[in-house]
């Protein structure tokens, strides 16, 4: 019998690929470029987050990159991790939806919400996620961590373009990701800059590939930091999904 579409076996099964990262680091630019270099080949939809507004779905709109239908809002109307992490039903049904009406899909973007450092995607959601840092946001965030920097499948340094004018060092950035997660992939881009958008590109079709014939694994990045009890008990939130 052949395998359902939802089934983890079935040869057009969609990634889910979740992008994160603090408030304006460049999420939806990001999105906007992927569906302008990939929408020829493959069949994308795309689902954002806002608290109040569903400004960044019209944004994308706006940007022409993808049929407009494709691309669908979720207002949070609370802390925008809560929706990506811990109850996700809003975003598990927007996906689902897009993934009926347009079936086949390759591949589903869902933007968080603008958060901090420590905002990643429950693997239920995504099946894979790729978090996003600025240059403009100082040359010291890669070293300030957290679980996304750590542990997402691709740390992007965004902007680099803008690194000259902050008097940031972004090859030094992409150099400590690498330092801060045990070899797991690092891209400096700008979306001015067109050999980093392909690099881009090129990651997002890999992990396709991967996701399609079973060799990639969702892991979990978070949650986010061991603590401690009174009575000394500690719980170090260990997984054997954290290990590399
Ligand atoms: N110079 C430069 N600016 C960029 C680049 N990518 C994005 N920007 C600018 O950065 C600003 C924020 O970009 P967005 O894509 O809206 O950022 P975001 O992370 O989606 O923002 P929120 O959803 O509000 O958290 C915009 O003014 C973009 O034009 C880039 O590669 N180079
Ligand atoms: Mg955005």
């Amino acid at each position: 019998m052949p395998d359902s579409p939802g089934s983890p076996h079935h040869p057009t099964r969609t990634l889910r690929l979740g992008i994160a990262g603090p408030v304006g680091t460049g999420k939806s630019s990001l999105i906007a470029t992927l569906c302008r270099t990939l929408a020829g080949r493959l069949q994308i939809g795309v689902v954002t987050n806002d608290i109040y507004t569903d400004e960044d779905a019209q944004m994308l709109r706006a940007a022409g990159v993808l049929d407009p239908a494709r691309i669908r809002a979720v207002e949070t109307g609370a802390c925008p991790h809560t929706a990506i992490r811990d109850d996700i039903t809003a975003n598990a049904i927007a996906v689902e939806d897009l993934e009926a009406d347009f079936a086949p899909l390759d591949l589903v973007l869902v933007e968080s919400g603008g958060d901090n450092l420590t905002a990643t995607f429950s693997p239920a959601l995504v099946d894979a996620q790729i978090f996003v840092l600025d240059v403009a946001g100082g040359g010291d965030v890669v070293r300030k961590g957290g679980p996304g920097i750590a542990r997402a499948d691709l740390l992007v340094v965004n902007k680099i373009d803008l690194a000259e004018h902050v008097e940031v060092d972004d090859e030094l950035m992409v150099e400590q990701g690498r330092d801060a997660r045990d070899g797991r992939p690092v891209l400096g881009l700008s979306r001015k800059r067109p050999e980093t958008v392909a690099a881009l590109a090129d990651w997002v079709v890999a992990m396709i590939a991967a996701h399609r014939d079973g060799t990639h694994h969702p892991v979990d990045p978070g949650p986010m930091a061991p603590h401690a009890h009174i009575d000394g008990t500690v719980h170090s939130h260990e997984h054997a999904a954290h290990t590399p």
